[in-house]
């Protein structure tokens, strides 16, 4: 058998993309909040305000995803809403969300993963320097405390951040998420460093709180994979993979996932930054590499590669006509084989892939659902790579399709459709697209038909 019998089958959400309730309950403002506000920022001026509403209506979602048998559910805790200023005092009536959503996702059978942070930053504390304060580790191991000593009874599984590579990246060095304000790359290094120590110290303080815990982290990849399967091309690819890219350096795998599972910094990153690195704490690695339970992986795609240029690995160009997603995201179902792989070979922890999907044009047809053959196509070709990896020995636990529902996508606002639970964000109506019943069919068989 492929998938192991308690494969966690399951979706992803994330606070802000599907909460709104922005200003209830003392939730205090993020920066993306803020960043929503600023005019040009966000496609259409749209915001997280009310999104999908998922604050009010968690219940009937946590209804759906039980009718369509999911074994997990990933969703995150919104930092502000547990402490509205970031640290100091904590607001109990943010923490009821989450028990009371807690409470409802373990009636329905469904195992609870937490996020600790998916990039709602308390705005408060980015008016004290964010990630560039030295106290910003200790302000998020707080956070961390405080949610495991509060919800560690029934919540076992965490994952502390996700996607570093965003939320310093896209959001430090090129901008076009919140903050969105570019920062020289020596104080990006150093708010590396700083979310690395946080991510380190909440894993002491979930162990602390939480004694048979199952701790993660969720960074994300571009997962390329080989042109060919000849040694030369399966080595350039690997190469490619972990590489540090010299004009995107925080687009990488090993800037965030070697300290955390290796205890160092790749030799790349001084070749290629060394006098812009930071100081680095004597115990500062060593609470960097805490042990983990997994890793939580997210991947979309990848590039081809293949053996060849100066460097020794090179893209191979796509040919016209490639398939891409309605966000104009390759289709690289080889990525769910190879990145598994390569994580594996170099990492040795047990997987997560912790989000994995794409956006549609979804419409309600005039028989009122929502026929989505693409997506099914798209799971069914990268499902089919991820089964053949876990085959083949890769240590795969379970698979989050990104997303529940459909929700705010960042600063392309609501323009593109992830779910596989279309939202009419006029009604806050809810209908499971045609990928839904394909998956809870997929679920039922554990993908042995795949
Ligand atoms: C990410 C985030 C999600 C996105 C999803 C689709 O991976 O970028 O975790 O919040 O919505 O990936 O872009």
């Amino acid at each position: 058998m492929a998938f192991r019998k308690d494969f966690v089958w399951g979706g992803a959400s994330a606070s802000y993309q599907i909460e709104g309730a922005a200003a209830e309950d003392g939730r205090g403002p993020s920066i993306w909040d803020m960043f929503c506000k600023e005019p040009g920022r966000v496609l259409n001026g749209s915001t997280g305000d009310v999104a999908a509403d998922h604050y009010h209506r968690y219940q009937e979602d946590v209804d759906i995803m039980k009718q369509l048998g999911y074994k997990g559910y990933r969703f995150s805790i919104a930092w502000p809403r547990i402490f509205p200023e970031g640290d100091g005092k904590l607001n109990g009536k943010g923490l009821d969300f989450y028990d009371r959503l807690l409470d409802s996702i373990i009636a329905a059978g469904i195992i609870p993963y937490a996020t600790l942070y998916h990039w709602d930053y308390p705005y408060a504390l980015f008016r004290r320097g964010g990630w560039m304060n030295p106290d910003s580790p200790r302000w998020f191991a707080d956070y961390a405390a405080a949610v495991a000593q509060r919800l560690g009874d029934r919540l076992k599984n965490y994952i502390t951040f996700n996607e570093p590579q965003c939320f310093i990246g896209i959001s430090y060095d090129s901008t076009e998420h919140a903050p969105g304000i570019h920062f020289p790359i020596w104080d990006t290094l150093l708010m590396a460093h700083h979310v690395l120590l946080a991510h380190g110290r909440a894993v002491q303080a979930i162990r602390a709180a939480v004694k048979d815990s199952q701790i993660g982290y969720a960074p994300t990849c571009s997962a390329h994979y080989p042109a060919t399967d000849s040694p030369e091309d399966q080595e350039a690819a690997r190469k490619a993979f972990f590489h540090i890219p010299p004009d995107r350096c925080f687009w990488s795998v090993s800037l965030w996932s070697d300290p955390v599972f290796l205890g160092k910094y790749p030799d790349e990153l001084y070749t290629l930054h060394g006098p812009h690195m930071p100081k680095i704490g004597a115990d500062d690695l060593r609470i960097i590499s805490e042990p983990l339970d997994f890793l939580g992986q997210n991947i979309y795609n990848g590039m081809e590669i293949r053996a060849g240029g100066p460097l020794g690995a090179e893209i191979v160009p796509r040919k016209d006509g490639y398939a891409f997603t309605a966000a104009k995201w390759p289709v690289t179902p080889e990525s769910l084989y190879w990145g598994p792989k390569f994580l594996w070979e170099r990492y040795k922890k047990p997987l997560y892939i912790t989000e994995n999907g794409l956006s549609c044009a979804d419409v309600v047809s005039l028989d009122g659902k929502v026929h989505d053959p693409a997506r099914i196509d798209f799971l069914h070709r990268y499902l089919r790579c991820l089964k053949k990896a876990a085959e083949e020995g890769v240590d795969i636990r379970g698979y989050f399709h990104w997303c529940v529902t459909d929700n705010f996508e960042w600063a392309k606002g609501y323009t593109d459709r992830f779910g596989m639970v279309y939202c009419d964000y006029q009604t806050q109506r809810r209908i499971i697209k045609d990928s839904g019943y394909w998956y809870r069919d997929l679920i039922q068989n554990n993908g042995e038909e795949l």
